[in-house]
């Protein structure tokens, strides 16, 4: 039995987190529930117990054994050290460490065996980076692939609850004929709108979200010769992020080939019938764990290209579901380096 401290237990993921330990039933032997000055003093219902949120503070993390974090990544730049240095492992939902060579960055369908050379933190990659290597790791295996083009349509809920207040109270105002709340949270009004901006930019002109989908995905897949070209957009959807993938590989790939390796990959399901218009579809994956493919089908012009489309719940398998997994993955090691 653990004890395990949940750190943003008020924010999207985090409320996620809480479920998901349950539902999982991870064995705990004591929870702790922290968050920002803010949040403290709030309520968590666990276990048929009410909870008070405590106030993140760098003494909160003595005894505990594993802390599941999501926080913004300056906080978990200040805080996941400490929690180390006190003798928890940090499983972390933000992008602070997750390029740092000695933080492993893990997928469990994709790399669970670098989760054994943690030094105390280990890093959840980003939501759109998750899905997509459940989906690409089978056919790299047994293709190789060399090259991905892949474009996202990602949901308000990966920005928080802001995120989906700010859809929800714009959508509202339009179809009660109101003038729309101006944005806050994103950079235009998104309701009925799709926008190319996912995060700030870089000097190069992507995003920072796009090169996350370049480097956490060479760093997951242990292969630095893979090359993603991503555009991430934004759109009103709540919850789950869908992306349009095409990979080229370095042997020929066929739809066959690939429905075959899926359907035994895990975590993958392939809906993919379009006669019968079926296909992954954002409000039919929403509370889902897996990574949903379909619309699986050969480049027109490139035997060695495929094309398909990749829907997933992005705060369950793009980052609660997934940070569980890894405690989970932990839980298998050698109890002294847990
Ligand atoms: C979004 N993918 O949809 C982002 C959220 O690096 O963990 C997650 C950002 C991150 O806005």
């Amino acid at each position: 039995m653990k004890s395990v401290a949940v750190v943003g237990a008020s924010g999207a993921v985090g409320d996620v987190m809480i479920r998901l330990l349950q539902e999982r039933k991870f064995p705990i032997g004591s929870i702790k529930f922290l968050a920002s000055e803010r949040s403290a003093g709030k309520t968590v219902v666990f276990g048929g117990k009410t909870f008070t949120i405590e106030p993140l503070t760098p003494e909160a993390f003595q005894g505990v054994d594993i802390v599941l974090s999501s926080t913004p990544a300056s906080i978990s730049r200040e805080y996941s050290p400490i929690a180390a240095r006190a003798g928890a492992v940090v499983v972390d939902n933000s992008s602070a460490f997750r390029m740092d060579p000695n933080v492993p960055l893990v997928v469990p369908e994709v790399n669970p065996q670098d989760v054994a050379r943690h030094q105390g933190i280990i890093a959840n990659p980003n939501c759109s980076t998750i899905q997509m290597v459940v989906a690409l790791k089978p056919l790299h295996d047994a293709f190789r692939i060399r090259r991905v083009i892949v474009s996202t349509y990602q949901a308000v809920s990966g920005a928080g609850q802001k995120g989906i207040h700010e859809l929800q109270s714009q959508t509202e105002a339009h179809v009660a004929g109101q003038d729309a709340p101006a944005p806050s949270k994103f950079a235009h009004p998104i309701a009925f709108n799709c926008l190319p901006q996912i995060d700030d930019f870089l000097p190069n002109g992507y995003t920072k979200e796009e090169i996350k989908m370049v480097l956490e995905t060479r760093k997951i897949m242990g292969d630095e010769s893979i090359d993603v070209c991503p555009t991430c957009i934004r759109v009103p959807v709540l919850n789950c992020h869908s992306e349009s993938i095409l990979v080229e590989t370095e042997r020929p790939i066929t739809p066959e080939a690939a429905r075959q390796l899926w359907a035994s990959a895990p975590g993958l399901v392939v809906v993919d019938d379009p006669e019968a218009r079926l296909y992954p579809l954002p409000a039919s994956c929403s509370d889902r764990d897996e990574v949903f493919v379909g619309r699986i089908r050969q480049d027109l012009h490139n035997p060695n290209a495929l094309l398909f489309w990749c829907v997933s719940d992005n705060l369950r398998k793009g980052a609660a579901t997934n940070a569980v997994q890894i405690a989970e993955e932990l839980l298998k090691l050698d109890p002294v380096r847990v």
